[in-house]
């Protein structure tokens, strides 16, 4: 909105010239979306815990999680506020990308929000069945893959990593391709947002990550010096990747270990949900598997500890997944886990971001 507010008044002010550079609107996104959860974050969960949103804990987790039980969730919405607020304050409106963002974050967010108000409701660990949820955010991620597609001069090609020749054309294939990483990224937050600010660290660390790839690849001069993917347009999705990881840093404020909130469903499905739509709008796709590698490996510790569950009839191949639990249960403190993950999640990005010149 600035920005087409202040710009065209450059002519008259020529400090406002400044509103025509994304590097300085993602940083003034990125602080803009800090502050809200900063300053907002202590209404945010005296209103929850006064309309007694408070989380109901399983009886067959870790032990250590007992005393969690009652923490206001549901701190999402401050993140969805944030991030949508600050994003049209400093974004270029006119570009559609942005526009699909925000409606993923929206709608996975609402798809969150039914699921932690149902829980609410019915005062137990469990909302939406898992088939509802996976339908309606299968439904959501294939509307969003059909208007990525439908973007103009938007292409069909999928980066490999690390593979400059490789780079196979889906056709219109590509929005099957583009609804599963988005719906697999929702999922995989989720899973890991186990821990107090487990979920939000790496979520900021890929938030940041991509905020770099995204400039890179709507910069046509840099895209074609470094033999990516030029994509028109895109680089406006570094304000929106400023804004998460803004909002991310200051919502972690509160969620860092003792959480005084939890984001909740609303919170880690529209998370997930934004980070694999900017990995389909970059064209860096199957590269989040790398930046998220960490809910990668929290996903699949799942996969794998059900399939080994059915298949041996109760055998377990870790204490209990996801992973993080197999830890806490092996006895590393709560802390420890979640630090140790971040690291791994901020080597993961650096590996990623190295694929801009290893190729
Ligand atoms: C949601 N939700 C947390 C909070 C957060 C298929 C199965 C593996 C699914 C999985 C599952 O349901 N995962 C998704 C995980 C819950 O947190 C709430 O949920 C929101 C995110 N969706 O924002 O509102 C609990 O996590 C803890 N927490 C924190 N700090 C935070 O900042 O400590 C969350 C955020 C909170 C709090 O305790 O209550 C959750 O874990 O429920 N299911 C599981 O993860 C379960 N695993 C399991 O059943 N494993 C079996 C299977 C796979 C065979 C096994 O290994 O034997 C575990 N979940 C829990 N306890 N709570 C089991 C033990």
């Amino acid at each position: 909105m600035l920005y087409h507010l202040l710009y065209p008044l450059h002519t008259t002010f020529s400090a406002f010239n400044v509103f025509r550079y994304i590097t300085f609107r993602t940083i003034y996104a990125s602080l803009t979306a800090f502050l809200i959860c900063f300053f907002l974050g202590p209404w945010v969960i005296r209103k929850l815990a006064g309309l007694q949103v408070g989380q109901y804990i399983r009886q067959d987790g870790p032990e250590s999680h007992r005393k969690k039980a009652g923490t206001p969730t549901m701190g999402g919405i401050l993140i969805i506020a944030a991030v949508v607020s600050s994003t049209l304050l400093w974004a270029d409106l006119s570009d559609y990308f942005v526009w699909i963002c925000l409606e993923v974050m929206l709608g996975f967010g609402l798809i969150g929000f039914m699921d932690d108000y149902l829980m609410l409701i019915k005062k137990r660990n469990k909302g939406l069945s898992g088939r509802q949820k996976i339908l309606f955010q299968s439904v959501l991620a294939l509307v969003t893959g059909y208007l990525v597609y439908s973007c103009p001069d938007f292409n069909t090609k999928v980066t490999i990593p690390f593979i400059k020749k490789l780079s196979p054309d889906l056709g219109v294939g590509y929005v099957f391709f583009a609804a599963f990483v988005v719906v697999a990224a929702s999922n995989a937050v989720n899973l890991t947002d186990g821990l107090d600010g487990l979920a939000i660290g790496p979520v900021t660390i890929a938030a940041a990550t991509y905020m770099m790839f995204a400039y890179v690849a709507g910069h046509v001069k840099i895209a074609n010096y470094l033999q990516i993917h030029y994509v028109a347009r895109a680089g406006e999705l570094a304000v929106f990747c400023g804004a998460l990881a803004g909002a991310g840093l200051g919502f972690l404020w509160f969620n860092a270990y003792p959480a005084q909130i939890f984001m909740g469903d609303v919170g880690s499905l529209s998370l997930g949900a934004a980070l694999g739509t900017v990995a389909v709008i970059t064209k860096q796709e199957i590269m989040l598997a790398l930046v998220g590698g960490l809910f990668v490996i929290e996903a699949l510790s799942v996969i794998f500890q059900v399939g080994f569950f059915k298949l041996t009839k109760g055998g377990r191949i870790f204490k209990m997944a996801p992973l993080h639990h197999h830890f806490e249960l092996k006895g590393w403190p709560e802390p420890k886990v979640i630090v140790r993950f971040w690291i791994i999640a901020i080597a993961l990005a650096m590996v990623s971001l190295s694929s801009l010149k290893l190729r």
